[in-house]
């Protein structure tokens, strides 16, 4: 696992996303720089944090700094330059988990395209600056270099998009051969930071001992556990981001392909979000889910953290956000494991049906 320093801003829920976006992404955090603004003109964090960023980096050694908010080029480039150290801004960290998270030719497609939109925007403001006269060699390249790289993104993109157009139609045929290895599938699905791989792991780790060729050979991401004495496949998925740029919705709907061979998807929700926060993510995830094509009689609500809430106050959640009608629901907390057991018999119950 690599190593990060993150400065991300000072409010708990935009750390505790940022610090589940790094771990999505294979990066330990050493460090935290927790900031009320990160949009400085010259390097995005104040130019006064600049000497403090240089000891940290000198005594943690991260690999990388991840800047939790998007950075035009030119900020890029002053703070790594700087600081003598790579910067992935926050649109780039995104990228990362989905490049490593993408498992098939479509969504790979996907995700080169969005890689390609992030380069393009800021190959403009490269081209603009060049233009301009003023930085006739901004980041070690002349104008005429500059046009060159714009126009090879323009034709990458180009190429892309018709692979894309392609690959589309081997979609089925793999949703088929996955369904073959003959194991009910479980996927965890909901907003990045809600408990997702806790509860994965909380389930996995009692199972630890078990090991079956057949299981070694899957990712980190799935593994079995045992429902009602049955082996069943449980897989973590890429997780929901707030402020996603429209630009790679499709990339991310393309990780989420996954769901589809899924028996019964866990949509995990962080209870402990304040009323507004919860019915926003809760609305998104489940018309992104519908539109995915996920059969809403597959999808369990997972009300997490539900240890930090008194029972009337869930009661309360469950109403604003619909869930008595016709939906199932749960309140659990995979730290604990409250009402853990019981979420296994509702999912062994619906594979009974
Ligand atoms: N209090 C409480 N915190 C939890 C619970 N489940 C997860 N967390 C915390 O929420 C944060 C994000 O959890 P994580 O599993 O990484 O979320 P993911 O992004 O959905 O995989 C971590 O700090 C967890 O310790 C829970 O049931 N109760
Ligand atoms: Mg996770």
């Amino acid at each position: 696992m690599n190593s990060a320093i993150l400065i991300t801003y000072n409010e708990d829920d935009v750390v505790r996303e940022a610090l589940a976006l790094c771990d999505s992404a294979d990066y330990k955090v050493l460090h935290s720089i927790k900031q009320d603004f990160l949009q400085a003109p010259k390097y995005g964090i104040s130019t006064g944090k600049i000497q403090e960023l240089k000891d940290i980096i000198i005594s943690a050694k991260p690999d990388v700094i991840v800047f939790d908010e998007v950075l035009k080029p030119s900020q890029n480039y002053n703070l790594a330059s700087e600081l003598k150290i790579e910067i992935l801004d926050r649109e780039a960290l995104i990228l990362k988990i989905f490049e490593k998270r993408s498992s098939n030719a479509e969504s790979k497609f996907q995700v080169n395209l969005a890689q390609l939109r992030y380069e393009m925007s800021r190959a403009k403001e490269k081209v603009r600056l060049s233009r301009m006269g003023e930085q006739p060699g901004f980041m070690g390249l002349g104008m005429f270099e500059v046009d060159v790289y714009y126009n090879d993104i323009r034709r990458r993109i180009v190429n892309t998009k018709s692979k894309l157009v392609k690959v589309g139609k081997q979609r089925e045929l793999h949703r088929q051969a996955r369904k073959r290895l003959g194991f009910k599938i479980i996927s965890l699905a909901g907003y990045t930071s809600a408990g997702k791989t806790t509860l994965f792991n909380f389930l996995t780790d009692e199972k630890q001992d078990e090991s079956n060729e057949l299981f070694t050979t899957l990712s980190t991401t799935t593994r079995r556990v045992s429902i009602n004495q049955e082996a069943v496949l449980i897989s973590d998925t890429v997780g929901f981001i707030s402020k996603l740029p429209a630009y790679m919705i499709e990339a991310f709907n393309s990780t989420l392909e996954e769901l589809l061979y899924a028996d019964i998807v866990l949509v995990m929700i962080d209870a402990s979000d304040t009323l507004y926060e919860l019915q926003k993510k809760f609305k998104s995830c489940f018309k992104t889910l519908n539109e995915i094509g996920v059969e809403s009689y597959k999808m369990i609500f997972v009300l997490n953290k539900s240890e930090l809430l008194d029972e009337d106050y869930i009661l309360e959640i469950v109403d604003k956000l619909g869930l008595r009608e016709d939906k199932k629901w749960i309140a659990i907390s995979a730290v604990t494991g409250k009402n853990v057991k019981e979420l296994k018999k509702l999912i062994a119950k619906i594979f009974q049906n």
